[in-house]
Protein backbone atom coordinates (compact mmCIF):
# COMPACT_ATOMS: atom_id res chain seq x y z
CA UNK A 1 0.00 0.00 0.00
CA UNK A 2 1.17 3.08 -1.33
CA UNK A 3 0.32 6.76 0.32
CA UNK A 4 1.77 10.03 -1.60
CA UNK A 5 2.66 12.82 1.50
CA UNK A 6 2.76 16.28 0.75
CA UNK A 7 6.73 17.66 0.74
CA UNK A 8 8.03 20.76 0.62
CA UNK A 9 5.98 23.62 -1.01
CA UNK A 10 5.93 22.77 -4.54
CA UNK A 11 4.45 19.34 -3.80
CA UNK A 12 1.45 19.38 -6.03
CA UNK A 13 -1.41 17.46 -4.19
CA UNK A 14 -2.01 13.77 -5.51
CA UNK A 15 -5.23 11.80 -4.67
CA UNK A 16 -4.50 9.24 -2.22
CA UNK A 17 -4.57 5.60 -3.77
CA UNK A 18 -7.52 3.98 -2.20
CA UNK A 19 -7.08 0.31 -1.38
CA UNK A 20 -9.33 -0.97 -3.98
CA UNK A 21 -7.62 1.34 -6.76
CA UNK A 22 -4.98 -1.20 -8.44
CA UNK A 23 -0.85 -0.83 -8.94
CA UNK A 24 -0.11 -1.46 -12.15
CA UNK A 25 2.05 -4.95 -12.71
CA UNK A 26 4.66 -6.29 -14.36
CA UNK A 27 5.17 -9.49 -15.61
CA UNK A 28 7.87 -11.86 -14.58
CA UNK A 29 8.96 -14.83 -15.45
CA UNK A 30 7.47 -16.88 -12.25
CA UNK A 31 4.45 -15.70 -12.88
CA UNK A 32 1.62 -17.97 -14.33
CA UNK A 33 -2.01 -17.88 -15.79
CA UNK A 34 -4.24 -19.91 -14.11
CA UNK A 35 -7.26 -19.96 -16.23
CA UNK A 36 -10.31 -21.74 -14.45
CA UNK A 37 -13.38 -23.76 -16.48
CA UNK A 38 -13.72 -21.82 -19.83
CA UNK A 39 -15.76 -24.89 -20.63
CA UNK A 40 -19.04 -24.93 -22.89
CA UNK A 41 -21.30 -26.06 -20.24
CA UNK A 42 -20.80 -22.07 -18.30
CA UNK A 43 -20.95 -20.62 -21.54
CA UNK A 44 -24.41 -18.84 -22.65
CA UNK A 45 -26.62 -21.94 -23.61
CA UNK A 46 -24.71 -24.31 -21.35
CA UNK A 47 -25.73 -26.60 -18.73
CA UNK A 48 -24.71 -24.44 -16.08
CA UNK A 49 -24.88 -20.84 -18.13
CA UNK A 50 -23.11 -18.11 -16.42
CA UNK A 51 -24.22 -14.84 -17.73
CA UNK A 52 -21.72 -13.16 -20.51
CA UNK A 53 -19.45 -16.10 -20.29
CA UNK A 54 -18.14 -16.02 -23.46
CA UNK A 55 -17.23 -12.71 -23.18
CA UNK A 56 -14.34 -13.20 -21.54
CA UNK A 57 -12.97 -16.09 -24.30
CA UNK A 58 -10.96 -12.93 -26.26
CA UNK A 59 -9.40 -11.24 -23.25
CA UNK A 60 -8.08 -14.42 -21.98
CA UNK A 61 -6.53 -15.18 -24.90
CA UNK A 62 -5.03 -12.18 -25.41
CA UNK A 63 -3.67 -12.48 -21.99
CA UNK A 64 -2.69 -15.31 -22.25
CA UNK A 65 -0.05 -14.32 -24.99
CA UNK A 66 1.66 -12.45 -22.62
CA UNK A 67 2.13 -15.29 -20.13
CA UNK A 68 5.72 -17.53 -20.50
CA UNK A 69 3.18 -19.87 -18.46
CA UNK A 70 -0.59 -21.19 -18.44
CA UNK A 71 -2.38 -23.61 -16.90
CA UNK A 72 -5.85 -24.37 -17.27
CA UNK A 73 -8.59 -26.21 -15.46
CA UNK A 74 -11.34 -28.26 -16.27
CA UNK A 75 -14.23 -29.62 -14.41
CA UNK A 76 -14.48 -33.18 -15.08
CA UNK A 77 -17.42 -34.99 -13.58
CA UNK A 78 -18.43 -38.49 -13.54
CA UNK A 79 -22.64 -39.42 -13.77
CA UNK A 80 -24.05 -39.38 -10.62
CA UNK A 81 -21.15 -36.70 -9.15
CA UNK A 82 -22.13 -35.88 -5.86
CA UNK A 83 -23.17 -31.96 -6.75
CA UNK A 84 -25.86 -32.78 -9.98
CA UNK A 85 -29.28 -32.00 -8.16
CA UNK A 86 -30.22 -35.58 -10.63
CA UNK A 87 -28.31 -37.62 -8.20
CA UNK A 88 -30.72 -36.92 -5.15
CA UNK A 89 -33.42 -36.09 -6.99
CA UNK A 90 -33.83 -32.45 -5.78
CA UNK A 91 -34.06 -29.04 -8.01
CA UNK A 92 -30.75 -27.86 -8.68
CA UNK A 93 -29.27 -24.85 -6.54
CA UNK A 94 -30.27 -26.05 -3.36
CA UNK A 95 -27.90 -27.15 -1.25
CA UNK A 96 -27.32 -30.89 0.90
CA UNK A 97 -25.32 -31.81 3.69
CA UNK A 98 -22.41 -33.63 2.25
CA UNK A 99 -20.10 -35.47 4.34
CA UNK A 100 -17.44 -32.67 4.40
CA UNK A 101 -19.89 -29.90 4.77
CA UNK A 102 -22.85 -28.19 2.95
CA UNK A 103 -22.56 -28.55 -1.02
CA UNK A 104 -24.66 -26.79 -3.76
CA UNK A 105 -26.43 -28.59 -6.10
CA UNK A 106 -26.02 -28.06 -9.61
CA UNK A 107 -27.53 -28.96 -13.10
CA UNK A 108 -25.67 -32.10 -14.46
CA UNK A 109 -22.51 -30.63 -16.10
CA UNK A 110 -19.38 -30.97 -16.96
CA UNK A 111 -19.39 -34.52 -17.77
CA UNK A 112 -16.48 -35.99 -18.38
CA UNK A 113 -15.24 -36.48 -22.66
CA UNK A 114 -18.79 -34.85 -23.40
CA UNK A 115 -19.09 -31.63 -25.75
CA UNK A 116 -19.95 -29.69 -22.88
CA UNK A 117 -16.90 -30.06 -20.45
CA UNK A 118 -14.68 -29.45 -23.66
CA UNK A 119 -13.27 -26.22 -24.07
CA UNK A 120 -14.91 -23.00 -25.26
CA UNK A 121 -14.43 -23.63 -29.61
CA UNK A 122 -12.57 -19.92 -29.73
CA UNK A 123 -10.07 -20.43 -26.50
CA UNK A 124 -6.98 -20.46 -28.56
CA UNK A 125 -3.81 -21.04 -26.15
CA UNK A 126 -1.42 -23.69 -27.57
CA UNK A 127 1.21 -22.88 -25.37
CA UNK A 128 -0.40 -24.04 -22.15
CA UNK A 129 1.45 -26.14 -20.21
CA UNK A 130 -0.90 -28.26 -17.96
CA UNK A 131 -4.65 -29.03 -18.46
CA UNK A 132 -5.59 -30.03 -15.15
CA UNK A 133 -9.11 -31.97 -14.12
CA UNK A 134 -10.91 -31.76 -11.55
CA UNK A 135 -13.84 -32.99 -9.45
CA UNK A 136 -13.60 -36.50 -11.60
CA UNK A 137 -14.50 -37.84 -7.77
CA UNK A 138 -18.20 -39.01 -7.54
CA UNK A 139 -18.32 -38.22 -3.80
CA UNK A 140 -16.37 -35.06 -3.70
CA UNK A 141 -17.06 -31.87 -5.66
CA UNK A 142 -13.76 -29.47 -6.41
CA UNK A 143 -14.48 -25.79 -6.93
CA UNK A 144 -10.43 -25.08 -5.81
CA UNK A 145 -8.36 -25.94 -8.59
CA UNK A 146 -5.55 -26.90 -5.34
CA UNK A 147 -7.85 -29.00 -2.84
CA UNK A 148 -11.29 -30.33 -3.11
CA UNK A 149 -14.41 -29.16 -1.50
CA UNK A 150 -13.51 -31.46 1.79
CA UNK A 151 -10.91 -28.77 2.24
CA UNK A 152 -8.37 -31.76 2.75
CA UNK A 153 -7.98 -33.74 -0.80
CA UNK A 154 -5.43 -32.09 -2.91
CA UNK A 155 -5.30 -31.90 -6.69
CA UNK A 156 -1.33 -31.83 -7.17
CA UNK A 157 -1.27 -28.47 -8.04
CA UNK A 158 0.50 -26.73 -5.45
CA UNK A 159 3.13 -29.46 -5.68
CA UNK A 160 3.25 -28.93 -9.42
CA UNK A 161 3.37 -24.86 -8.56
CA UNK A 162 6.23 -25.75 -6.47
CA UNK A 163 8.30 -27.86 -8.21
CA UNK A 164 7.97 -25.23 -11.16
CA UNK A 165 9.11 -22.34 -9.23
CA UNK A 166 6.07 -20.66 -10.38
CA UNK A 167 5.33 -18.19 -7.48
CA UNK A 168 2.84 -15.58 -8.26
CA UNK A 169 -0.73 -16.64 -9.74
CA UNK A 170 -3.59 -14.62 -12.08
CA UNK A 171 -6.35 -16.06 -12.22
CA UNK A 172 -8.88 -15.84 -14.17
CA UNK A 173 -12.34 -17.41 -15.92
CA UNK A 174 -15.37 -19.07 -15.02
CA UNK A 175 -17.60 -18.84 -12.25
CA UNK A 176 -15.87 -15.61 -10.43
CA UNK A 177 -17.95 -16.70 -7.54
CA UNK A 178 -17.06 -20.78 -7.24
CA UNK A 179 -14.28 -22.02 -9.13
CA UNK A 180 -12.44 -18.43 -9.88
CA UNK A 181 -13.22 -17.70 -5.60
CA UNK A 182 -11.96 -20.95 -3.62
CA UNK A 183 -9.25 -21.53 -6.72
CA UNK A 184 -8.08 -18.00 -5.65
CA UNK A 185 -8.56 -18.26 -1.51
CA UNK A 186 -6.35 -21.55 -1.59
CA UNK A 187 -3.90 -20.74 -3.88
CA UNK A 188 -3.21 -17.77 -1.28
CA UNK A 189 -3.42 -20.00 1.80
CA UNK A 190 -0.80 -22.20 0.05
CA UNK A 191 1.51 -19.68 0.08
CA UNK A 192 1.28 -18.12 -3.71
CA UNK A 193 0.64 -14.55 -4.63
CA UNK A 194 -3.00 -14.74 -5.79
CA UNK A 195 -4.30 -11.88 -8.18
CA UNK A 196 -8.02 -12.36 -9.68
CA UNK A 197 -8.26 -10.37 -12.92
CA UNK A 198 -11.13 -8.73 -12.96
CA UNK A 199 -12.71 -8.63 -16.26
CA UNK A 200 -11.19 -11.72 -17.24
CA UNK A 201 -14.00 -13.48 -15.01
CA UNK A 202 -17.77 -13.44 -14.65
CA UNK A 203 -20.04 -15.06 -11.88
CA UNK A 204 -22.93 -17.48 -11.63
CA UNK A 205 -24.82 -15.25 -9.65
CA UNK A 206 -26.93 -17.29 -7.16
CA UNK A 207 -28.59 -15.14 -4.35
CA UNK A 208 -25.29 -13.00 -2.11
CA UNK A 209 -22.86 -15.22 -3.86
CA UNK A 210 -21.45 -11.93 -5.69
CA UNK A 211 -20.98 -9.96 -2.72
CA UNK A 212 -19.33 -12.80 -0.49
CA UNK A 213 -17.15 -13.62 -2.87
CA UNK A 214 -15.66 -9.86 -2.79
CA UNK A 215 -15.56 -10.13 1.05
CA UNK A 216 -13.72 -13.29 0.95
CA UNK A 217 -11.28 -12.12 -1.27
CA UNK A 218 -10.81 -8.60 0.47
CA UNK A 219 -10.35 -10.77 4.06
CA UNK A 220 -8.03 -12.90 2.36
CA UNK A 221 -5.77 -10.62 1.03
CA UNK A 222 -6.38 -11.58 -2.60
CA UNK A 223 -5.95 -8.74 -5.30
CA UNK A 224 -8.69 -7.84 -8.00
CA UNK A 225 -6.87 -5.97 -11.19
CA UNK A 226 -8.29 -5.18 -14.42
CA UNK A 227 -6.23 -7.02 -17.10
CA UNK A 228 -4.93 -3.18 -18.12
CA UNK A 229 -3.29 -3.14 -15.05
CA UNK A 230 -0.33 -5.56 -16.19
CA UNK A 231 2.20 -4.22 -18.46
CA UNK A 232 5.18 -6.21 -20.35
C1 LIG B 1 -18.26 -24.41 -11.21
C2 LIG B 1 -20.24 -24.85 -10.19
C3 LIG B 1 -20.07 -26.19 -10.41
C4 LIG B 1 -17.27 -23.40 -11.64
C5 LIG B 1 -18.06 -25.75 -11.44
O1 LIG B 1 -16.45 -23.67 -12.55
O2 LIG B 1 -17.28 -22.29 -11.05
N1 LIG B 1 -19.35 -23.97 -10.58
N2 LIG B 1 -18.97 -26.62 -11.04
ZN1 LIG C 1 -18.76 -28.71 -11.41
Amino acid sequence: MQSYRMSGHRAKARPLLHYHQSKMHTLEPTDALLIIDVQNDFMPGGALAVEDGDAIVPIINALAQRFDHVILTQDWHPTQHISFATTHNKQPYGTIEAPYGPQTLWPDHSLQHTEGAAFHPALHIPHAELILRKGFRRHIDSYSAFLENDHCTPTGLAGYLRERNLKRLFLCGLAYDFCVRYSAIDGKSLGFETIVIEDATRPVNLPDTLTETNTALAAANVSRIQSTDIQE
